[in-house]
């Protein structure tokens, strides 16, 4: 091993070697006339130790700080006391960038930490939790491409609502208005008519109003749209992506996942197919639990946690109400006043993962629903092109990434899955 060769600190293994590694400071002490430092890279941390008696030639400055950038040469040595077992005996030593004062100590408040957020995604949580979201969305990739899906790329600046309007985001386009796309679905159901089975990953936006653990205002929506599939068909889709991804994280990424506080094994053991209540039976489910839920409504908060928290694995809830369903969700024809729309929820009270189902085909049903939902069905003309010319039964679903990760490695709170989170109250940094 050249000492001019730098690898990543999970490389340092042998005893005896000589590495260079590039690195940030995470601690450092002074014990005697030695110098500790731990230093970190995105594959973990290593204990590095200088003995100016053994090391003359090294200079470390007394004023080095936590999170300086540095370049450290050094000899592999096992130290059992060391974390990981390995330290590196420092035998070169360089300076990158300075850092005086790091702003954030122990025992910070959760804003202040917000605030410090660029900073912040240093913490070995977030960077694990960042590393797994990258997995995840991999691993999505990776199924929709082994099962011939086309990755398409929507517009996030829209001339229509998808899902409704109270959650718009609305903007100025030159001397008209415009949104921020709440889901690709539309536009994804214009491409299956020239791709088939398609999938994108992009931003979605909603002015949430409201302050939850589980709603962002920019989240990446996973959305895929099949030509010819039905309500059970894309539900074979979405368990059999979810299951993909929760096996694939859960192989790569175990020692992330543990060091997050989730159990891999139980997401390696999540397995299509995933079993499926309807509407009328999740609503008898609530009730058991004497929460107050009129049938025919939405499920509130309440009833959704105790729904999810009713199931040890994911499930799905289908045949919803009409009236809480958005305008292309296609009616049951075997259950007037329904609509072939599913759920998928995860367990352990996060609830709803995913949004899908058939859509509707029947022009003038959508028309009419689009007037009923406040739109003008002229701002939807070239969608509504789609049932005009060579229409064909299909369905889709939606599911939020960060959802995904929230529940996947039991966060708190849904933001601690955001680099830079998006909420009611916070766009910066
Ligand atoms: O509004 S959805 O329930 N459905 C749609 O947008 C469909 N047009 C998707 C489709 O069929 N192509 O949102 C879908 C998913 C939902 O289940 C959540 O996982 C996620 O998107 N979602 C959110 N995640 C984080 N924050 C917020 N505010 C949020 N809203 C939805």
């Amino acid at each position: 091993m050249s000492a001019d060769r730098v690898v990543k600190i999970r490389d340092v293994r042998t005893p005896g070697e000589t590495y260079s590694i590039r690195g940030w400071v995470y601690r450092k002490r002074i014990h005697g006339k030695a110098t500790f430092i731990v230093l970190r890279d995105e594959t973990g941390v290593l204990q590095c130790v200088h003995h100016p008696n053994q090391n003359p030639q090294v200079k470390i400055p007394e004023n080095l700080g936590i999170e300086a950038s540095v370049q450290i040469t050094g000899i592999a040595k096992e130290d059992k006391r060391a974390p990981g077992g390995i330290e590196l005996e420092i035998t070169g030593f360089k300076l990158i960038g300075p850092s005086h004062m790091f702003p954030i100590t122990k025992d910070q408040s959760i804003e202040i930490l917000l605030d410090l957020r660029h900073l912040w995604l240093r913490s070995r949580r977030l960077t694990q939790i960042m590393q797994v979201k990258a997995e995840a969305v991999r691993a999505a990739r990776e199924w929709f491409h082994d099962n011939e899906f086309v990755e398409t790329f929507p517009p996030i600046l829209v001339g229509s609502a998808c899902e409704g309007g109270a959650t718009l985001f609305s903007l100025k386009y030159f001397d008209r208005q415009a949104y921020l796309s709440q889901s690709a679905q539309l536009y994804l159901e214009a491409l299956i008519f020239s791709l088939g089975d398609v999938y994108s990953i992009t931003p979605s936006f909603r002015a949430e109003k409201s302050r939850t653990v589980r709603h962002l205002t920019e989240y990446w929506h996973i959305e895929a749209e099949c030509p010819y599939k039905g309500l059970e068909e894309i539900m074979q889709v979405e368990e059999q992506l979810f299951a993909h991804i929760c096996n694939t994280v859960a192989e790569k990424m175990p020692e992330a996942i543990r060091a997050v506080g989730r159990d891999p094994d139980f997401l390696a053991k999540i397995e299509a197919p995933f079993k499926r209540i309807t509407y009328e039976e999740a609503v008898d489910i609530v009730h058991s639990y004497d929460i107050d839920m009129e049938f025919g409504e939405d499920f509130g908060a309440r009833a959704e946690r105790a729904l999810s928290n009713h199931f040890d694995k994911p499930f799905f809830i289908y045949r919803y109400p009409e009236k809480i369903k958005p305008f292309y969700v296609k009616r049951d024809p075997d259950y007037p006043g329904f609509v072939l729309s599913a759920d998928l929820m995860a367990p352990e009270g996060y609830g709803e993962m995913t949004t899908g189902g058939a859509r509707e085909e029947d022009l003038d049903s959508i028309v009419e629903r689009i007037k009923a939902e406040g739109f003008n069905p002229e701002d939807y003309s070239w969608y509504l092109d789609l049932r005009r010319y060579g229409s064909v039964p299909h369905a889709g679903f939606g599911l939020g990434t960060e959802r995904l990760v929230w529940w996947m490695l039991k966060l708190d709170h849904i933001r601690d899955a955001c680099a830079f989170p998006r909420v009611l109250n916070r766009v910066t940094p």
